[in-house]
Parts: C-alpha cells; sequence; structure tokens
C-alpha cells in the first residue's frame, strides 16, 4: 500500500515568464521514455514482480524505495508544468473573445483542449506515455543494469531541458531532481556492485557533466541531499541500507542512510482559469455544505 502526504518534494517559485513552450518541454521529464513516469513504474512493477524477496531482501527494498520517491518526482514535474501554464490565455468567462487564442501557438494543445491548462502523461510532443516503457523481465542483474541506464538516460534529459529553459521554477525542479537522479544512479550502481562486484561506480558521471555545474543543484548538495537515501516508509524497506552504505564514488563523502522521507513544502495553490472554467462549480457554497455536514454529524 502507499500513504500519501499533502506536501510537495520542494518549494517552488512562482514562474518568471511563465510559457507554454517551456511548459512543453518540460512535459519530456514527465511522460517521456526517460521521465519520471518511467522510473515510477518501472521500480514500481519490479518491486511487485519480485521473486525471492526474502533471500535478496536488500534488493527489494531499494526498489521500493526509490520508487516510492519517484511518485513524489512525478508530483513536483506536474506543477512546475502548472506553474508555467497558469495565467497563459485570457482570463473572463465571456467566450466570444477567443479567450484561448494563445493556444493555436503553443506547440502543445492538449494543455488547452484536454486539460485545464495542466500537465499531462505525455511527452514533449504530446506523446502519451505508454506502460511499452516498462522493464521488467525478472532477472533482478537484468532489471538493475536497466535501472542504472534509465536513470542515466534521465540525467542527460533533465539537463538538456535545463539548457533550453532558464526559467526559474523549471531550474530548481531540475536541480533537485539532477540531485535525487544521481542518488539513483548511484543506487543502481552500488546495487550492481554488490550484487555482481563489477565496478560500476568508475562508469560516473555519465553524461560528463557534474551536477555542481548547475547552480539550481549545487544548493541541494550543499544540503547534503546527494548523500541521502530515504526509504519513503516509515517502518519498512530498512535493509536497502546495507546497500546503501560506503562512499559516494563521486565524491568520496560517507553515504547516509535515511529511514522516512524528506520533510517537504507545501504545494502551490493553483489560480483558477474561468475561461477553461477551470474548476468551475461556481454555484459551489462552502457555508450550505457546512450546515450539510454538521446536520449530517461530520466536523468540517
Ligand atoms: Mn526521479
Amino acid at each position: 500500500m502507499i500513504q500519501r502526504i499533502d506536501r510537495l518534494a520542494i518549494e517552488l517559485p512562482t514562474p518568471n515568464n511563465p510559457s507554454p513552450n517551456d511548459a512543453a518541454a518540460v512535459q519530456q521529464l514527465l511522460g517521456g521514455k526517460f521521465g519520471e513516469m518511467s522510473t515510477l513504474m518501472n521500480y514500481t512493477y519490479q518491486s511487485f514482480n519480485f521473486r525471492g524477496r526474502n533471500r535478496l531482501r536488500p534488493f527489494y527494498d531499494l526498489l521500493c524505495s526509490i520508487g516510492g520517491e519517484e511518485y513524489g518526482h512525478i508530483e513536483v514535474v506536474s506543477y512546475t508544468t502548472n506553474l508555467l501554464l497558469t495565467g497563459q490565455t485570457k482570463r473572463g468567462m465571456d467566450p466570444t473573445v477567443t479567450p484561448l487564442a494563445n493556444g493555436t501557438d503553443a506547440r502543445n494543445t492538449y494543455h488547452f483542449i484536454d486539460s485545464g491548462q495542466a500537465s499531462l502523461p505525455i511527452d514533449s510532443m504530446g506523446q502519451f506515455w505508454s506502460g511499452a516503457n516498462v522493464f521488467s523481465s525478472g532477472n533482478l542483474k537484468l532489471d538493475l543494469l536497466h535501472n542504472f541506464f534509465l536513470e542515466c538516460g534521465a540525467r542527460a534529459n533533465k539537463m538538456r531541458v535545463y539548457e533550453m529553459v532558464d526559467d526559474p521554477t523549471a531550474r530548481e525542479m531540475v536541480g533537485y531532481l539532477l540531485v535525487r537522479g544521481g542518488v539513483h544512479v548511484v543506487a543502481y550502481a552500488k546495487a550492481l556492485e554488490v550484487l555482481t562486484g563489477v565496478q560500476v561506480g568508475k562508469l560516473l558521471p555519465i553524461p560528463d557533466l557534474d551536477n555542481t555545474k548547475f547552480p539550481e543543484a549545487k544548493k541541494y548538495m550543499d544540503q547534503k541531499l546527494h548523500l541521502k537515501l530515504f526509504t519513503f516508509s516509515q517502518d519498512d524497506y530498512r535493509k536497502a541500507g546495507i546497500i546503501w552504505d560506503g562512499t559516494h564514488p563521486e565524491t568520496g563523502e560517507p553515504l547516509e542512510f535515511v529511514p522516512g522521507m524528506p520533510e517537504g513544502a507545501p504545494a502551490p495553490d493553483l489560480d483558477e482559469e474561468p475561461q477553461l472554467n477551470a474548476p468551475g462549480a461556481m454555484d459551489y457554497d462552502p457555508d450550505l455544505f457546512r450546515d450539510i455536514a454538521k446536520k449530517m454529524g461530520v466536523n468540517l
């Protein structure tokens, strides 16, 4: 089972220059082949499908811990997209003024037609994320090797989106995910080392560009977030700490195993977009609702 917490992984700044085309580029980090939908669903399915869990418990616990974290990653990429799309059409309730005219020039029209100026599980070209991106062979070495490759590919995509988009909201998100994705690269390298003795960490970094070159990532490294593996569970998955042990292959600093999850920050409250009727529900009266709830014996 999974427990949801109404917090976002990090505090996202308000965009300086929101733009539908930047939002479209950011979608690659959500619904692209190497996006957060893929990391989330790969580790989740590999954990559901794990055979021989008791004998190989540390590897199972590692997949579950990282899979749990990826849920928060799809969330933070989605909020970034949503903030970049907020206020990008003409606000109001008069459809005759063509309030959504801007949408026709945006590279992604799903953001204006299929959603209320918000994220969808699509890539930067508007292709919907597919379960075909899930690799779950059942062979532990093969799955871990795939995950190492997936995280390196995800890292390359994040760097390129950073190089395309200079908005501070997008860069804050990319900086954070470069650091946390970096932890997952190292975790899968370590898992392969424990399992086979092969020094996978010697391949790092892929691509050959240090996270410290990105000021937003450097900030999170200064907070030591590149050294911490969280379990994303109160009591479970503690044996992942057997793998997450020793030193960081790039910096040489000692790794830190942290049961539980980071504190996080409040998620931004997204402004209404009346021209899209998002959220609509203009006849909703909270006082009336509270009265009805009271009569039903529910305290709101
Ligand atoms: Mn991730």
